[in-house]
């Protein structure tokens, strides 16, 4: 991206910045008591899905993972709708039905989040085969972590990909851990980019903590997926802040890792650019007062609207998980 690309670095900040008040909010409900279940969040992980999105089209697909509030909202998603859906109302994607691991919006080419590790990638190669069929120049994207590389679903895809040649971007969010245990444990390699080359599939590894370099090495993988019909891979290098789900005491991992990946947080990286840039920080928390009622303001219209008949949300069926 240009350097002087100004306007979009203040749409990246305000969508990451969405992202993020959205899932505190989250976060603020649960520990009152005043939302039910469970949720993953992003929060650390907000550049992956912000970088990429930003090159995509209404119609082209994202299929997303149970860490997913972030890939719907990068693809257009209503936070009044994640938060009616969360609480079990009729105003949610899914009528509040779902949750937060059954979010879909088809109008916007967001093609769910999946609570089954590794399960939105097989639909995601369906998608792009669908696509191939009709020989459309949209694209299928697909987001998920780390841990769902080892699933056998994950390999029959970029086989199948591969062979078929399917309009396809494989985004591996490599977060360091699968709920507790670390990839470094998990697999012995170090990059998960690696994976790809088993199936000759072209790849990439990119910071994901910089929405900057995200957007540049996205858009050329999806230039060259458009323009060759064949599938390409990312690996976005990555940290989730907060615990695996709700309620996770993170003993697995040091104070000090944290840290260091803290001094390392997506929004901060591009706070920095930003000044750097000749941007006031005044204007950037102005953004973030106007972001934050616009939150609140969502939030409170879906607590005003109707519980879904059967609802689960603020019963507190689901366990973690
Ligand atoms: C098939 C399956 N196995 C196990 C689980 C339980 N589970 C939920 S999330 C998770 C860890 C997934 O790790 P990763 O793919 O790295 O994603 P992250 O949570 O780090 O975003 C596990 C094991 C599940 N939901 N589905
Ligand atoms: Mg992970």
């Amino acid at each position: 991206m240009a350097n002087n690309n100004l306007d979009q670095l203040i749409n990246f900040y305000k969508l990451m910045l969405k992202v993020r008040i959205f899932e505190e909010k989250i976060d603020w409900l649960f520990s009152r008591g005043l939302l039910g279940g469970t949720s993953h969040m992003c929060i650390g992980q907000e550049a992956v899905a912000a970088g990429i999105s930003a090159n995509l089209n209404l119609d082209d697909y994202v299929i997303s993972s149970h860490r997913g509030h972030g890939h719907l909202i990068a693809k257009g998603g209503e936070v009044r709708k994640i938060f009616s859906e969360l609480m079990g109302k009729v105003d949610g994607y899914c009528q509040g039905k779902g949750g937060t691991q059954h979010l879909c919006a088809k109008e916007i080419g967001f093609y769910g989040t999946n609570g089954i590790v590794g399960g939105g990638i097989p639909v995601a190669t369906g998608i792009a085969l669908s696509i191939k069929l009709r020989r459309s120049r949209q694209v299928a994207v697909v987001f998920f972590g780390d841990g769902a590389t080892n699933q056998g679903t994950f390999h029959e895809s970029l086989n199948m990909a591969s062979i078929w040649g399917l309009p396809i971007l494989f985004v591996c969010e490599n977060n360091l851990y699968g709920m507790s245990a670390p990839v470094s444990k998990m697999t012995n390699i170090k990059d998960l980019a690696r994976r790809a080359d088993a199936y000759n599939i072209k790849s990439h590894i990119v910071d994901g903590m910089d929405v900057e370099a995200v957007f540049a090495r996205s858009g050329e993988a999806l230039n060259y997926i458009r323009d060759s019909q064949k599938p390409c891979f990312i690996e976005a290098k990555t940290y989730r802040h907060c615990g695996h789900s709700k309620s996770d005491a993170r003993v697995y991992r040091t104070k000090e890792e944290e840290k260091c990946w803290r001094e390392k947080d997506c929004l901060d990286v591009l706070k920095t650019r930003l000044i750097s840039l000749g941007f006031a920080a005044e204007q950037m928390d102005k953004i973030k007062a106007e972001t934050e009622q616009e939150i609140e303001a969502a939030w409170k219209l879906s607590e005003k609207s109707e519980d879904t008949p059967l609802s689960l949300g603020l019963k507190g069926v689901y366990k973690d998980g």
